[in-house]
């Protein structure tokens, strides 16, 4: 493996499974040259190919592998990516055959993009949690590797075993003092938290795909100043800010880290701290970039992950945002048939709508305030939450 000086970007090569003939899969290979880029790597080749479903031993099938080896050895890439989440043998099979280009899945690239991103002690706490779970799995992959670049016979008759014994042990140790510190901070969040329920001010959670325009609604809303860009997971740490819908009506409004497709359940649980900002919510605004043509899946992705974490029955207002970039759309609000206001669309950027918004919640708050007995059934009960 070759070490390049950091001021260099690494050089990448990307591989992409179009898994049972998915009908969003030119979708999905953008997605995976953003994330790339975001990762702070540049993309040399995009290497697609169909597949009924993963080879078990490879991931990709035997004439692609071949494939892939002549393309790493005459570009010379420093990583492989795999836009999917693979099984630990099929990474190690990939770096035997390819002989030390690092392999990284999709997984690790979401990780590494985070942890490129993170500043504040709770991300850098949770990233550290979420990247030695993941180390935990993929042990074994590590000390193959060490034994070949060793070339011992007799290291393999056991040594590695121990000493993947021994790194279990200490990755377990460090997990559970990570974890006693991302308590901590819990701890100090929800004492602030309760502080704050005490004064009935309702909170409002900004929820939503990465780079849907959080961040952008986030500040336009508030004038605050969070990071906005056009990169994916710009935000990582929930940020609050106090919001006056109108003279007499004010609400806590956050903004929150965005959400990805199969985003991984462990990742998930290590920004539970995060999230957890959303799941005491009284409503969510779910924003939305109109101008995506795969804007419903990246909607049904977002409620996926707001089911794992509980904060599935927090009633939504969906912001379409980004209605400039759409020609014909112009700024409304949607109704159901009980008068509820269910959607609203606005461009962040050029403050289209955003009056029309923030009638929007006000309405849908007095709605949720007069209906309570009809919403109690589905409120989420936060002690529930372990
Ligand atoms: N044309 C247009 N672009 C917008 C609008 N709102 C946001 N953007 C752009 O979309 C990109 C992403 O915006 P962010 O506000 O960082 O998105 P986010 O949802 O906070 O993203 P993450 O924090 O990465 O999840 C930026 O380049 C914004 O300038 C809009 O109404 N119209
Ligand atoms: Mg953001």
């Amino acid at each position: 493996m070759s070490t390049k000086i950091n001021s260099q970007p690494q050089l990448a090569i990307i591989v992409a499974v179009n898994i049972n003939n998915n009908h969003d899969f030119d979708e999905d290979v953008a997605e995976a040259i953003s994330l790339t880029e975001s990762a702070g790597y540049n993309v040399l080749q995009v290497i697609t190919m169909n597949r009924p479903k993963p080879d078990p031993t490879f991931f990709v099938g035997k004439g692609k592998l071949d494939e892939i080896k002549t393309l790493c050895e005459s570009l010379k890439p420093d990583v492989l990516i795999v836009n999917h989440n693979i099984l630990a043998v099929q990474e190690r099979n990939l770096d035997t055959s390819l002989g030390g280009v690092r392999i990284v899945d999709r997984t690790q690239l979401i990780l590494e993009i985070f942890a490129s991103r993170v500043s504040s002690n709770e991300g850098i706490l949770q990233i550290e949690l979420a990247q030695q779970s993941y180390l935990a799995t993929r042990l074994v992959r590590r000390w193959t590797h060490l034994e070949r670049q060793r070339g011992g016979i007799g290291l393999r008759s056991g040594s590695g075993e121990k000493q993947i014994e021994l790194d279990k042990r200490q990755i377990s140790d460090k997990v559970a003092l990570l974890k006693k510190r991302l308590a901590e901070v819990v701890k100090q969040r929800e004492t602030q938290r309760k502080s704050r329920l005490k004064s009935g001010i309702n909170s409002v959670s900004i929820v939503g795909y990465t780079n849907a325009g959080k961040s952008t609604l986030f500040n336009a809303l508030t004038k605050a100043a969070v990071y906005a860009e056009n990169r994916l997971f710009a935000t990582l740490q929930t940020t609050t800010r106090k919001l006056f819908l109108s003279p007499e009506n004010e609400i806590i409004l956050s903004d929150t880290v965005g959400f990805i497709r199969e985003l991984p359940t462990k990742l998930v649980a290590a920004f539970r701290a995060t999230l957890e900002e959303t799941l005491y919510a009284n409503m969510l605004l779910h924003v939305v970039d109109v101008s995506s043509t795969v804007k419903d899946r990246q909607i049904e992705d977002v409620n996926q992950v707001l089911t794992e974490i509980d904060a599935d029955t927090i009633p939504q207002l969906i912001v379409y945002n980004k209605i400039d970039l759409v020609a014909g759309i112009e700024p409304h609000i949607v109704y159901d048939q009980d008068s509820k206001p269910v959607a609203v669309y606005v461009s962040a950027t050029l403050n289209l709508g955003l009056d029309l918004l923030r009638q929007a919640i006000t309405e849908q708050l007095i709605w949720i305030a007069q209906n309570k007995n009809i919403m109690q059934d589905l409120v989420y009960e936060p002690w529930k939450f372990k």
